[in-house]
């Protein structure tokens, strides 16, 4: 089977198992484990903050960002293709009681106008809105990276209206390698920003939130509230720090395959949108029937947004399974 369903499907390589088995360990609650406390300063270090903290998921370090960001009865504004209000299982309200406020955008972007529009007068009869969360690559819209001027200017525009700013940055290394920008120039407009080590970068589990020291200081309360804090997780801490370490600009091999694939099928017929980093998105008009011919040659694929099937190219694909997926494309083309 060709796996091609996300990039979170790739298991660790022997050097990061290595690393793993090698890692000193303590117990991360009460902050005395070497690997995690490690991992912490070289991220916030890397996207330019104070401090960061370690989290099982991306879902759990956007909603901590969420939780420090709001209060219950607030509201948060989010695109409506956003991970945050799809994929979270309504963890804003579940966690935080917080209500979420979805705003249209091309291509995964919130404009400064439709930002200002969203947000009424002060009024006894509206929810406060008091958090933008941003995502960058823009998993919905096929990974497409937030250009950096106009993240600026709506991060900026958010200020103006008092709000804060959360990234979800589950794929801001993409981004950045993508656009040969650095992470941490989309990271100074924001206050919280969630990355993972667990996508493309190809660790087994674990994601950061990183912001300013009191901020993450607060995050680790919450953590522990949400279920996050974990005991000797140097173990799999290692994992990440290796996939920070090592597998960042590496992501460009990933956006090569992801443009071959992409015109693969383009030839083979199919409308695909080009992809600006690892998510391929294809047009289907019925996208269970394009999954499961797939499935029986061989290629597994999943859902993206509605109306097309979502292909993601990572650290476990070479170059010669695009080339089997797109003879498979061409294949069942005719019976989809
Ligand atoms: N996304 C997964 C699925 O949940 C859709 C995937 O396969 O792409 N933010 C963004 C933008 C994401 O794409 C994801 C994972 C997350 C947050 C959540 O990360 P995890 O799975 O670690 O909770």
């Amino acid at each position: 089977m060709i796996d091609l369903r996300s990039d979170t499907v790739t298991k660790p390589s022997e050097e990061m198992r290595r690393a793993m088995a090698e890692a000193p360990v303590g117990d991360d609650v009460y902050g005395e484990d070497p690997t995690v406390n490690r991992l912490e300063e070289y991220v916030a270090d890397l996207i330019g903050k104070e401090a960061a903290i370690y989290g099982p998921s991306g879902t759990m370090t956007n909603q901590i960002g969420v939780h420090l960001g709001t209060r219950r009865g607030e509201e948060i504004l989010l695109h409506e293709q956003s991970h945050i209000f799809n994929y979270e299982a309504g963890a804003p309200a579940l966690l935080s009681g917080v209500q979420s406020r979805p705003l249209l955008g091309d291509g995964g972007l919130i404009s400064p106008d439709t930002l200002r529009a969203a947000v009424g007068p002060e009024n006894d009869h509206f929810a406060p809105p008091t958090l933008l969360c941003l995502e960058n690559t823009h998993n919905a819209a096929g990974g497409a990276v937030y250009p950096l001027d106009d993240f600026a200017e709506v991060a900026a525009e958010a200020r103006g209206l008092g709000l804060g700013v959360h990234l979800d940055g589950a794929r801001l290394f993409n981004a950045a390698v993508a656009a040969g920008i650095e992470a941490r120039e989309w990271c100074e407009h924001v206050d919280t920003v969630s990355v993972c080590s667990s996508k493309g970068l190809g660790a087994p589990v674990g994601s950061l939130l990183a912001g300013d020291e009191a901020t993450i200081r607060r995050a680790r309360r919450v953590r522990k509230a949400f279920g996050g804090g974990m005991r000797q997780a140097g173990t799999i801490a290692a994992a990440s720090l290796f996939a920070f370490e090592k597998n960042v600009e590496r992501l460009e091999e990933d956006h090569d395959l992801a443009r071959l694939l992409a015109e693969g099928f383009l030839e083979a017929g199919y409308e695909v949108e080009a992809p600006e980093t690892n998510l391929v998105l294809v047009k289907a008009d019925d996208e269970n029937a394009l999954l499961e011919a797939l499935a029986k040659e061989g290629v597994l694929a999943g859902h993206g947004r509605k109306g097309y099937v979502r292909f993601v190219t990572h650290l476990d694909v070479a170059s010669e399974d695009i080339e089997k997926v797109v003879e498979a494309a061409s294949r069942v083309f005719a019976s989809v």
